[in-house]
């Protein structure tokens, strides 16, 4: 399994803080569920989770899944101004239905204020990925000193995290345009601001790359087959952020990611990326070096993977 490869070659595990729209479709489930797997197996440490796509159910249903390896106590935080009325996404629910110690979202802090106190913990550097929309990484930078830590956004971020990863844009051609960055006015220009103003390296996983990966399904073992029964994906999903979350725990050359460095731009008011190449450029883009099937391969073994049949050591 992918897990014990690379346990084997890494000396700690990684602070990790992840963002998920958990909102209109069910690969956020399969990415959380490779990060809280990778969390048990002493691979990353995951920190906090934020939701940037609130609905009725969101806290609850991402605490089910966190409860179903022993870790309920990730604190969630949400982005409040991003509630979603209108659209009934039926996992949510359903996923909701198996939290155990109960939550609602009014328990849950804003996200990125929820990010800053945990950057003001960790004691090295962290990694922020995102598989939904790029506020909250935003506010994020734009925040002020507050009773958890006396810098800024821009400063904390520099000093506390390594990199930023957002499964967001199209990087194939010359000028893309993606739901992540182009869905509500916050996104787009929280994208561009990003782009312009992040004082850590930034890499992104593009439309291009999970497209044709297709991943998870009904007969994954515990809650993601229920997400992905529920969501009417019985034979599994493209995996944008399957992918996303992969990366974040293999790293990329020897695992199949190429980066293409460069300089990245977002239009605020299109939401329409675009990429200068310059291999000492502050962003870069993921390309595939593997086939496919190699992809979807390891991220369903890692998805059928039955944590109660295996060892792993609970940090
Ligand atoms: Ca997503």
């Amino acid at each position: 399994m992918v897990f014990d490869e690379l346990k084997a070659t890494r000396e700690k595990p990684i602070d990790v803080i992840f963002g998920t729209d958990w909102w209109s479709d069910c690969d956020d489930v399969a990415a959380l569920d490779i990060l809280l797997k990778a969390h048990r197996s002493g691979l990353i440490d995951l920190k906090a989770i934020g939701v940037n796509s609130v609905m009725p159910y969101s806290a609850p249903s991402v605490k089910a899944l966190c409860e179903q390896y022993g870790l309920g106590s990730i604190p969630i935080g949400l982005d409040k101004s991003a509630e979603r009325k209108g659209l009934l996404c039926m996992y949510q629910k359903t996923l909701a239905s198996f939290c155990e110690s109960g939550i609602a979202n009014s328990d849950c802090p804003d996200a990125y204020k929820l990010y800053r106190r945990v950057l003001a913990s960790v004691s090295g550097k962290a990694v922020i990925v995102d598989v939904g929309f790029p506020g909250i990484i935003a506010e994020l930078l734009m925040s002020s000193p507050d009773a958890y830590c006396d810098l800024d956004g821009i400063s904390l971020v520099r000093s506390k995290v390594s990199e930023i990863v957002i499964m967001g844009g199209r990087w194939d051609k010359k000028s893309g345009r993606e739901y992540n960055f182009r869905a509500y006015k916050k996104n787009r220009e929280a994208a561009a601001y990003i782009c312009g103003n992040s004082p850590v390296p930034v890499t992104f996983l593009g439309y291009e790359v999970g497209m044709n990966v297709i991943t998870g399904g009904k007969r994954v073992p515990g809650l993601v087959g229920t997400a992905y029964a529920a969501h009417l994906s019985p034979n599994g999903r493209p995996s944008w952020d399957p992918m996303t979350a992969l990366y974040v725990i293999t790293g990329d050359a020897d695992n199949g990611y190429k980066k293409i460095h460069g300089t990245a731009n977002v239009d605020p008011r299109s939401g329409k990326n675009s990429f200068t190449e310059d291999e000492n450029g502050p962003h870069s883009y993921l390309s595939k070096l593997r086939d496919d099937r190699f992809y979807e391969t390891r991220i369903n073994e890692i998805l059928n993977t039955d944590l109660q049949q295996r060892k792993f050591v609970i940090l």
